[in-house]
């Protein structure tokens, strides 16, 4: 059995909740929401604080945890980071008021910053070769500046509203973040074993997420051009149609480069593109 802890309520509940339910995992809603047993795969899922999940893996109160990368990092276990699985990304960045003077980093020096991540901007600053002050707070770092705590704040940004609101401008990224499962580091033959089946799952996951699976009609003519455009995992499927000197022709493609490519597929001829989302996508 997996022990695998996740934030209780916040930004990386229900994407955690998610992954873990795409990986065909099911579980019954958690009466008292402190922890629920998988049904069908030998996990148990323990709710916690994020701040705490890093300490409890570290640990080996749970087995494995999901986190953010900058609370990771901060709480000093990188180490147990197994991979990144690309939600909840984000970075921790520096800010001035907006009227502020600033050129460089070494502006910095001897400025007073609020932060909630002294560790990872002191290591970052002691990289640049500045000297600050750091005031550790732990939240509403952003109205430091203008209720006279510091001159300058590290917080997370997402979209850069906060700052904005704020009357704060972004000045350097110190570092970047997502969420990330991580591990204990002496787990059992059995529980290694677990640990490589869900992330086998999860993977398949994460690569069906990032690609679509494209059908679409192309006249004979233009069945070079528009292997061009549609590589597939390995080359595209092609079935003649009823229609003389018509095909139909199947494949893969990335999420990213979608729009683009259906656009130069009609271009060169093709026609009823049907695009389906991809449920899992084993490698
Ligand atoms: O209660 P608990 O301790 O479990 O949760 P928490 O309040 O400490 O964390 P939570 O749920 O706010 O965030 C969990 C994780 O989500 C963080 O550790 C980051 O890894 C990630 N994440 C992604 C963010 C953001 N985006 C984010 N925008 N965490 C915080 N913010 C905040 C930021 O602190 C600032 O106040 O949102 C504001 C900035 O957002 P923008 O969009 O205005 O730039
Ligand atoms: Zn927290």
């Amino acid at each position: 059995m997996l022990r695998l802890a996740i934030q209780k309520s916040g930004r990386l509940s229900e994407d955690s909740l998610n992954l873990i339910r795409e990986c065909g995992i099911s579980f019954l809603a958690a009466s008292n929401k402190l922890k629920t047993e998988a049904t069908n795969f030998p996990l148990e899922i323990l709710y916690l604080r994020d701040d705490d999940i890093p300490g409890y893996v570290q640990d080996g109160v749970a087995d494995l945890g999901i986190v953010g990368q900058n609370v990771l990092v901060e709480a000093g276990f990188p180490e147990l980071e197994v991979e990144g699985l690309g939600f909840s990304k984000c970075r921790l960045s520096l800010a001035v008021p907006r009227a502020a003077a600033y050129d460089s980093i070494h502006s910095l020096q001897g400025v007073s910053i609020a932060t909630s991540y002294p560790k990872i901007l002191g290591d970052y600053l002691a990289g640049q070769g500045v000297q600050a002050h750091l005031h550790t707070i732990s939240g509403s770092v952003e109205i430091a500046p203008s209720i006279g705590l510091a001159e300058a704040i590290c917080d997370i940004v997402s979209s850069g509203s906060t700052l904005l609101g704020n009357g704060l401008r972004e000045v350097e990224t110190v570092f970047r973040s997502e969420a990330v499962l991580i591990a204990n580091q002496n787990l059992n033959a059995e529980k290694k074993e677990l640990l490589e089946q869900l992330m086998f799952r999860m993977q398949a996951v994460r690569r069906a997420r990032r690609n679509k699976y494209i059908i679409l009609n192309a006249p004979v003519a233009a069945l070079d051009a528009v292997k061009q455009l549609l590589p597939g995992i390995k080359s595209p499927t092609i079935t003649p149609l009823a229609e003389e000197g018509w095909v139909s022709v199947q494949s893969v493609v990335n999420e990213d480069d979608f729009w683009h490519i259906t656009s130069q597929l009609k271009a060169v001829g093709a026609e009823g593109i049907l695009v389906l989302p991809i449920e899992k996508m084993i490698s």
